[in-house]
């Protein structure tokens, strides 16, 4: 009999969704894997996914299990191996009366959300179940999820996986080579615009990026900031924010958890600190990850940070500090 894997998706009506959600079932994701989904939305558009449903049976994957939708995220996460949660409220839409423009309410909001999913999570996923939080402001949302959790055998991420294929796209063409010859690509620090895209510890045919690239000016005033403003330039351009390539990162990073990486290599998630490079304790931080043949996901020891690369990350822990402060409240 084939494995089973159970999903949730949270945000399931959303557009990112519309292009995460087929894939986990063609096969791609979970190889051979039956996988059964639960998808998850808010009582309001909850009844949309009928049409989605409609659509995933007219497909024909043959991996697909049960699908089942709900807005009952308590029942959805019963026993569950992986939960994508996407679903969170954005900024400028009016919310009780009142439109969200600053980042405070939207972490308050958010962070709402996060503390009753993160309780059931806690209480009805599996052990050893892992969670990839997409929705923003996301390291702040699994730190939140995590501790409501309370349960430290469940893995946490917040996802820097889009930062760090954006990271590697840019670099590719800069040294005018495939996109497959860029590896170890590290996003530290907070999925925001103060992350940095680690270009000295990359690799790319055998060279560390330090010595293929020392045009600083490039780096400084090109690559920085259009890795770190891509969001906004997809938004600007699209007038809606990345959907097929945030879907494509989440994908990625099952695939990056779910197989163990290749020696050398490392993956990019942001987990709970735990001291490693004198990062600040409990924040959820972008790191390099790699996974182990027996499924474990560990932080990957001994990445040089030259003083460089440790000034810019200090700018993204303060900020990811400040955030947790924003939301003590929903930490006790
Ligand atoms: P959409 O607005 O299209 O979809 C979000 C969906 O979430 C909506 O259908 C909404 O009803 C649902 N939702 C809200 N609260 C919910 C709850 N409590 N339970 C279940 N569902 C709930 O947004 P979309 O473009 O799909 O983006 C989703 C999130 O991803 C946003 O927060 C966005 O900022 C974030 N992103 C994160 C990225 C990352 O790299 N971490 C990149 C892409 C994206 O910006």
């Amino acid at each position: 009999m084939k494995e089973r894997v159970k999903v949730v998706v949270t945000g399931a009506a959303g557009q990112i969704s519309y292009s995460l959600i087929p894939r986990l079932v063609d096969g791609h994701t979970f190889g051979d894997k039956i996988v059964d989904l639960e998808l998850v939305e808010i009582p309001q558009v909850v009844e949309k996914l009928e049409g989605l449903v409609m659509e995933l049976e007219d497909s024909n994957f043959p991996n697909m299990g049960n699908v089942n939708y709900t807005s009952n995220f308590e029942n959805a996460a019963k026993d569950a191996d992986w939960f994508l949660l996407v679903g969170s409220i954005p900024r400028g839409i009016v919310y009780n009366g009142k439109k969200i423009e600053e980042r405070a309410d939207l972490l308050q909001i958010n962070g709402g959300i996060f503390v009753g999913q993160g309780k059931a999570i806690g209480e009805h996923g599996k052990p050893d179940a892992r969670i990839l939080v997409v929705g923003n402001p996301a390291n702040t949302n699994a730190l939140i999820g995590r501790h409501a959790a309370n349960n430290p055998s469940q893995l946490w991420m917040a996802m820097t996986m889009l930062d760090s294929n954006r990271a590697q796209s840019v670099l590719s063409k800069k040294l005018n080579t495939g996109i497959a010859d860029i590896s170890r690509m590290i996003i530290w620090g907070n999925h925001s615009p103060t992350m940095y895209p680690d270009f000295e510890n990359m690799d790319c045919k055998g060279r560390a990026g330090k010595d293929a690239i020392t045009d600083m000016e490039w780096i400084n005033n090109d690559f920085l900031p259009t890795v770190q403003q891509r969001g906004k330039a997809v938004i600007d351009s699209r007038g809606a924010s990345s959907a097929t390539s945030a879907a494509k990162a989440a994908l990625d990073t099952v695939i990056a958890c779910e197989n163990p990486t290749a020696a050398g290599d490392c993956f990019s998630a942001a987990i709970m600190t735990d001291g490693s490079y004198g990062l600040p304790d409990g924040i959820i931080c972008g790191m390099p990850l790699r996974t182990l043949a027996d499924g474990t996901v560990e932080i990957v020891p001994d990445v040089e940070l030259s003083a460089f690369a440790k000034e810019k990350i200090l700018l993204s822990t303060n900020e990811l500090l400040e955030e947790r402060s924003a939301v003590e409240d929903l930490l006790q």
